[in-house]
């Protein structure tokens, strides 16, 4: 049984000084770097928008960031323009050990938001991970990184559906605790089987 550690967008955007700051989220740096050693896998997920995507506020007249927009495929929080394909905003922190065995790309489809490193926002379309970890054998997950409540709940929520035995380590984790979004990611989660270490 292999045991996979998931590094969620730990880029420099989502830490103190970037376009969508997460407080504190450069603190986990050290210790993912300390615990990649003892995985039998290590993945990187990387959020990576193409300019004008559908997510930012900036592509909707009259919008601010944080509102709320209705897209085909539900509600979505609109954000700042964040960690745009080939900016160093998208680059992942300097600090954070970078050789990992995958880096998934995930919200490059330009109407389409995806916070789980699995599944899009529309919860059916594949980032092709699922696929890539069943392959190798890895049944186990731990989930780290940026930000608790959005992209690491959408994805160890995602983990869990697929039936992958999942655990998030928060210590390793930082929010952005919108309008209590950190204490519903909590409460989803525990309610669906997921470890919180
Ligand atoms: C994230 C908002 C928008 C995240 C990504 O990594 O949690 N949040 N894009
Ligand atoms: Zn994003």
């Amino acid at each position: 049984m292999s045991h996979a550690l998931i590094v969620i967008d730990v880029q420099n955007d989502f830490c103190p000084g970037g376009a969508l700051a997460v407080p504190g989220g450069d603190e986990v740096v050290p210790l993912i770097n300390n615990m990649m050693p003892e995985f039998d896998a290590v993945i990187l997920t990387q959020d990576w928008h193409p300019a004008g995507h559908g997510s930012f506020a900036s592509s909707h007249a009259g919008a601010a960031p944080y509102d709320l927009a209705q897209m085909p495929y539900g509600q979505q929080v609109l954000w700042p323009d964040h960690c745009v394909q080939g900016s160093a905003g998208a680059d992942f922190h300097p600090d954070l050990r970078v050789d990992a065995d995958l880096i998934i790309r995930k919200g490059f489809r330009p109407q389409i938001d995806s916070y789980s490193a699995f599944f899009e926002n529309d919860r059916t379309t594949p980032t092709g991970l699922d696929g890539y970890l069943r392959s190798r054998g890895i049944s186990q997950l731990t989930l780290v990184g940026l930000a608790t409540d959005f992209c690491v709940a959408f994805s160890a929520m995602d983990a869990a559906r697929l039936r992958f035995e999942t655990r998030v380590t928060l210590a390793a984790c930082r929010a952005i605790d919108l309008n209590g979004s950190l204490d519903q990611a909590l409460s989803d989660m525990k309610s669906a089987g997921i470890g919180l270490i």
